[in-house]
């Protein structure tokens, strides 16, 4: 038995059967490439669902973990550490918010914000006592927690975990007159994903964000964008919702914030909005750890020092070039912004999976999302080079 069905068969007998892997154990990872237990190399095209935007083991990242680690660790927030504010101050002066409060993984992000808005809808905005409502968008996804989940339209996220948080009401993505539609004089909040990624990265209308903000500013309503997957750089701009001067009253931030080596989240906001909280109201035992803010500052300092959003912008539309010109009749569409890019494949040609699995033999790493479509989203420290040998990939298993 190899040492990858050895190690597979072990994971399955002790793992609760909540993911279906592809069939490859990854042992190493050096910036884009990742090697598994027999030492084979694949390109990530996936970053972890752009966790790992920075790449693998970025150097400097590395070294802020190892340095704080010699150091201090954990402290709770029951006592202050030196590099959490440090951290915020970076984080809420690079993205122009005033304030921010760090979790650890992305829906408790999303949950603070939910928290956050609902007591902003009852102090600010002076809405009845449990009457709060937040909108959301249809084939969202924003985690998986039991009141994240409660506003899924997926089902299979859904099955089984009721009862489910009542206060959220679903409508159309990309359709800013539903939005209009929707708006009760108990709304607080309008939470979306610029780009939906999970969905199968679905990009809205042009003008769409646009008109979400002017529509929620209009009627008091909160925006509360989260940017988890999108943000730091992914899409070509610091945030996606840049192209459309879209800025929310609240964004939530994961995934890439903590450089590829640690859980890092964070919402950030007004001080009208986060003074909402008072001390007690809402914590987490890990949130703002030195670990955590050593390495988000890290994070913040690479993105800004390797130009990576400039390089998700430029090479984004090489990649997507490159796609374009494979020009694949089993392909339906391609779409995405900057290196979140999806290809949808026709119906009649199968599912994604099969062609993920391709690419998976050829040394290229990626997901399938909703059935029909590939992800692309390799890190953003990816090279021209690289991309043309994953085309040189891509092209014959999408021909
Ligand atoms: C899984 C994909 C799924 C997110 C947005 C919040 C969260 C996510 C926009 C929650 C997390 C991850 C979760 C992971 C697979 C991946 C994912 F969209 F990225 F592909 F599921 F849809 N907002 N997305 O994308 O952040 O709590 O996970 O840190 O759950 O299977 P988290």
């Amino acid at each position: 038995m190899s040492r990858t069905e050895q190690v597979i068969r072990q994971t399955e007998a002790y793992s609760a059967n909540n993911y279906h892997p592809l069939p490859v154990v990854i042992a190493r990872g050096e910036g884009v490439w990742v090697y598994d237990v027999e030492g084979k190399r694949y390109l990530d095209m996936l970053s972890a669902y752009s966790a790992l935007s920075h790449g693998h083991r970025h150097p400097k990242i590395v070294q802020a973990l190892k340095e704080q680690a010699d150091k201090i660790t954990i402290t709770s927030r029951a006592f202050h550490n030196e590099t959490m504010g440090s951290f915020l101050e970076k984080l809420c002066t690079l993205a122009g918010f005033e304030k921010a409060l760090p979790m650890n993984t992305g829906t408790e992000a999303v949950e603070t914000a939910i928290k956050a808005a609902r007591k902003w809808g009852e102090l600010k905005k002076g809405v009845p006592k449990n009457q709060g409502e937040i909108i959301v968008c249809e084939n969202n996804f924003h985690g998986r927690t039991v009141t994240v989940i409660s506003f899924s339209s997926e089902e299979q996220y859904r099955r089984g975990f009721g009862p489910y948080t009542p206060g959220f009401k679903i409508i159309p993505y990309g359709d800013a007159k539903a939005l209009e539609e929707a708006i009760t004089p108990n709304t607080i909040g309008f939470l979306l994903e610029p780009i939906q990624g999970e969905a199968g990265v679905i990009v809205p209308p042009e003008g769409y964000l646009r008109d979400v903000r002017r529509i929620t500013k209009k009627n008091n309503v909160l925006l509360i964008l989260d940017e988890i997957q999108t943000g730091l750089g992914r899409t070509g701009k610091l945030f996606a919702y840049e192209y459309e001067d879209a800025k929310p009253d609240i964004l939530t931030l994961g995934k890439a914030l903590g450089g590829g080596v640690y859980p890092v989240s964070a919402i950030l906001s007004s001080s009208d909005v986060m003074d909402v909280f008072t001390p007690g109201d809402h914590g987490s035992t890990f949130g703002g750890n030195p670990l955590a803010s050593a390495v988000g500052e890290a994070a913040l300092e690479v993105l800004q020092e390797e130009n990576l959003t400039q390089r998700a912008q430029e090479l984004g539309e090489y990649f997507m070039a490159g796609l374009r010109r494979i020009a694949s009749p089993k392909v339906k569409d391609i779409r995405g912004k900057g290196l979140l890019i999806g290809v949808e494949i026709k119906e009649e040609f199968g599912t994604a999976r099969p062609y993920c699995e391709n690419l998976m033999h050829l040394g290229l790493l990626c997901k399938e999302t909703h059935h029909q479509t590939i992800r692309f989203a390799p890190p953003l420290v990816i090279t021209k080079e690289q991309i043309d040998w994953a085309l040189d990939r891509i092209e014959p298993v999408l021909k």
